[in-house]
């Protein structure tokens, strides 16, 4: 079928029945301001607060803010703010178009816009994906203050960070009466509620100011694979959905959300889209950074450095899934209190059954990117745990060994790999003193105090082990040396 129209509200009755919004763009009055328009946030809690919308009704429509570039913003506004959501991997590829934007913001060209919007009474919730690195913050949740950031919180620059972004909004709603509020993080970090709350309390202390009492901060546990869109996802969403759509984004069919359940402001009805309401997310929470977003940084560093692009390549090396396995089994679960009634080896499962979808065409260096940022979060708790526990993590040394490879910038066949890190600065200097060696590799990386907490950066068995596995990765490669562990 050719594909004459383009994505937008007069297209609409053209789309066959089963691609159609859930609910009509700009019918839902704004309820939500949500920082980080990227794919993540329009392929998961989009889709669940338009069914939750369309299931119970409220005014929960979403202000979506896009923090850098507006070229998202400009291309939203083409389509009335409509794009599709492409499902790969199920019987049939399926596009469906959702209407809950209701307004478009931009963080770097209108701050006090955003600002103004975070106050207004209308508005409940606060949420954020805009990854671990925006938030500014050490391993331990601190501010990384410097003199911009300070400026930005006192209010002596434009407030274009998410720091200062939720400070300022925060103060500007509470001078202006604005009600209680809940801020959700929906980012993949450790005790994401608590942690944004010590981090915007002490934004708002910069500022002289305090936390006000009406702002709740409730953890989350996200999931859903959302690969970038690749041209020929474009072309297969147009198919799917029979009109031409600039912005589709792509996902897997599984979808989850665990919210802990502390709203101050009221919520949409996400239970009625299939959310899980709680009042404890933590056990879902380490589940998920550790029996999935690590297992998937093990794929990415080791595909990455034996010159496979896709995650799903990774899991095709001779001997992989039989190495992944034992990480889960051995260096996870033993850390894990999962929730009740769910196995951490089961899950484990699941997540190399959903890495090996192939039609996501997910990138190895996609999951590779802001490795300082995202190992605290799901490697490095396991191995520290296990280290406590008087155990050698065998298989998360080997993985955190692969890391540090990669951070040399080149695969095992020598081609280059891109270190797309907000440290990589840091981290070549660091490896520009260092000898080339493993131990020099090693001990240059686990100096970084930005990364690794003095527990682990001091740990001899810890170091001994890297040293071991970057030699191994080094004079034999990730293929042999991941197929030698499987015979
Ligand atoms: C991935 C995650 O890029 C990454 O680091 O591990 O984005 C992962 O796909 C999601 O957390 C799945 O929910």
């Amino acid at each position: 079928m050719a594909v004459t129209y383009r994505l937008g509200r007069d297209a609409i009755s053209a789309l066959p029945q089963r691609s159609r919004p859930a609910v009509q763009p700009g019918e839902v009055r704004p309820g939500i301001v949500h920082l980080g328009l990227g794919a993540f946030h329009r392929a998961h809690q989009a889709v669940f607060t338009e069914d939750a919308v369309a299931a119970s009704g409220g005014d929960w429509g979403i202000v979506g803010v896009a923090p850098r570039s507006r070229v998202i913003i400009d291309q939203l506004r083409e389509q009335d703010g409509l794009y599709s959501v492409l499902t790969l991997g199920g019987a049939e590829d399926e596009a469906r178009a959702i209407g809950i934007l209701a307004g478009l913001g931009h963080a770097a060209g209108d701050p006090y816009g955003v600002v103004s919007a975070i106050a207004d009474p209308g508005i409940r919730i606060v949420s954020m994906t805009v990854t671990e690195k925006a938030y500014r913050m050490d391993p331990d949740g601190r501010l990384l203050l410097d003199d911009e950031l300070r400026a930005q919180l006192t209010g002596a620059a434009p407030p274009v960070s998410v720091p200062a972004l939720l400070a300022r909004g925060l103060l500007r709603r509470q001078a202006a009466g604005g009600g209680p509020l809940t801020v959700l993080c929906c980012d993949n970090l450790m005790a994401n509620g608590p942690r944004i709350q010590g981090l915007v309390s002490q934004a708002l202390e910069v500022a002289g100011a305090q936390l006000p009492a009406d702002v709740a901060f409730p953890a989350t546990m996200v999931d859903r694979i959302v690969p970038a869109t690749s041209p020929d996802h474009r072309r297969r969403a147009a198919l799917a959905l029979g009109a031409d759509d600039a912005v589709p984004v792509v996902a897997e069919p599984f979808t989850q959300w665990v919210i802990e359940d502390r709203f101050p402001g009221g919520r949409p009805d996400w239970a009625a889209a299939g959310a899980v309401l709680t009042d404890d997310v933590t056990p879902w929470e380490t589940l998920k950074l550790r029996a999935l977003n690590a297992v998937h940084s093990a794929c990415a560093y080791l595909g990455a450095l034996a010159g496979r692009e896709l995650i799903a390549d990774s899991l095709e090396l001779p001997g992989m899934p039989g190495l992944l396995r034992r990480f889960i089994a051995e260096d996870i679960a033993p850390t894990v209190e999962p929730p009740p009634g769910v196995s951490v080896i089961e899950y484990g499962e699941s997540s190399l059954a959903r890495f090996a979808n192939r039609e996501l065409g997910h990138r190895n260096i996609q999951v590779a990117m802001d490795g300082s940022q995202k190992l605290p979060h799901r490697l490095l708790g396991s191995i520290a745990d296990r280290r406590e526990a008087g155990a050698v993590p065998v298989w998360a040394a080997l993985v955190l060994a692969a890391w540090m490879r990669f951070a040399r910038g080149y695969g095992d066949s020598g081609a280059s790999l891109p270190l797309d890190d907000p440290l990589a600065d840091r981290i070549r200097a660091v490896l520009a003193g260092a000898p080339d060696t493993p131990a020099g590799t090693v001990d240059a990386l686990l100096g970084l105090s930005e990364v690794f907490p003095p527990s682990l950066a001091g740990d001899d068995v810890l170091r001994a082990e890297l040293i071991r596995w970057y030699g191994e990765l080094a004079r034999h490669g990730v293929e042999a040396t991941v197929r030698g562990l499987s015979s």
